[in-house]
């Protein structure tokens, strides 16, 4: 399959992360993207093509116009107040606290995040564009025919809503994808979540529309981030009713429980029958992560790749997470390998 892969991932590298109780160096990095462009060169995957200019219609389709507003001006907002390192927030209205849009940087920060995990550096927005761009471009091949597309994207997305970013995510490429697919000629179609995290952002997204189907398999939101969403119990509600499906697993899980949990979903899947499906692609779930608990090898991506192919869908794979840099090119591409063979 063909991969498409922009550069200008490089414009977005933050360079703290807060964990732990302080500040270490940032995970989401652009090395990740590096050792999975040359993994996919190494193997021979495909072709490795640029993305095309969209434009800021598709993301419209999916975001409020006041974030993408947001997005696009804060760094120049932020470096007017005298500041040139990263741009982070501070506080955010928690119950019974008012939902208003603040006139100064530092309140807009907060209104549209969620936590501190998105920082906003001087190329953010045209790192995140190209990002879009990426995932975009590998969904049109595939609604051009392909039977399969890779858009390495990053930074990643699936943890930003409407209006607000958060765990490094900034524009939903994977929501912005399926919207996409939507609006030209598909009736439906299913997002399979398998980052180590809940994807809260597309859930959200997607929360009340019967013609997206949204599964995740992820880390229990009582002992892991995000921590407010990604419950069994979320299903969906009104005309989604049915359409959302939630695997949350405890810390520790392996690949015999977690593999019964994608099987599952992709029997959901079938059932559903939609005329593509968007991957959202995190590698997290990998022994070795830095930042998550689960317990899967390096093969198991093999076998994860097998299990979507076995659905028979046209398929697109957005690049999540997955910090074990050392070994995030092999076990992305490790799926994508198991799924053509
Ligand atoms: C796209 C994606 O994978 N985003 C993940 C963002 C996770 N941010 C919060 C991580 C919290 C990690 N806490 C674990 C401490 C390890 N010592
Ligand atoms: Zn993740």
């Amino acid at each position: 399959m063909k991969t498409v892969y922009s550069d200008d991932h490089r414009l977005h590298a933050a360079k703290v992360e807060l964990i732990d109780g302080t500040l270490k160096p940032a995970h989401e990095k652009p090395v990740r993207a590096d050792i999975i462009l040359s993994r996919v060169n190494e193997v021979g995957l495909g072709e490795v093509v640029e993305p095309e200019d969209f434009g800021i219609e598709p993301l419209g389709r999916i975001h409020d116009s006041r974030y993408l507003i947001f997005l696009e001006t804060a760094w120049a907002m932020w470096q007017k107040t005298g500041r040139d390192w990263d741009a982070l927030p501070l506080a955010w209205p928690v119950r019974g606290m008012r939902a208003i849009e603040p006139d100064e940087i530092d309140g807009k920060l907060s209104y549209f995040s969620f936590d501190a995990g998105a920082p906003i550096t001087s190329g953010t927005w045209p790192a995140v564009r190209a990002s879009a761009n990426v995932g975009l471009t590998a969904t049109r091949m595939v609604k051009d025919g392909e039977r399969a597309a890779f858009g390495l994207c990053r930074p990643p997305g699936h943890h930003a809503a409407v209006d607000y970013c958060g765990g490094y995510c900034f524009l939903n490429n994977a929501a912005i994808a399926a919207q996409w697919l939507r609006d030209h000629g598909c009736d439906r179609v299913s997002v399979l979540d398998i980052d180590y995290h809940h994807g809260n952002g597309t859930q959200s997204i997607f929360y009340e529309r019967a013609d997206v189907q949204f599964l995740s398999l992820h880390a229990d939101p009582r002992q892991e981030y995000p921590y407010f969403l990604g419950y069994s119990d979320e299903i969906g509600h009104g005309k989604g009713e049915g359409f959302n499906v939630n695997y949350p697993m405890e810390w520790g899980t392996g690949f015999e429980a977690w593999g019964q949990a994608l099987s599952d979903a992709c029997n959901e899947i079938s059932y559903f029958g939609p005329d593509v499906v968007v991957v959202s692609l995190g590698v997290d779930t990998f022994e070795k992560d830095p930042i998550s608990q689960f317990k899967l090898k390096s093969p198991d991506f093999l076998e994860i790749g097998r299990r979507i192919a076995s659905l028979k869908r046209p398929t697109v794979f957005l690049m999540e997470g997955g910090y074990a840099v050392e070994e995030i090119g092999v076990n992305a591409v490790n799926v994508l390998t198991g799924f053509e063979n």
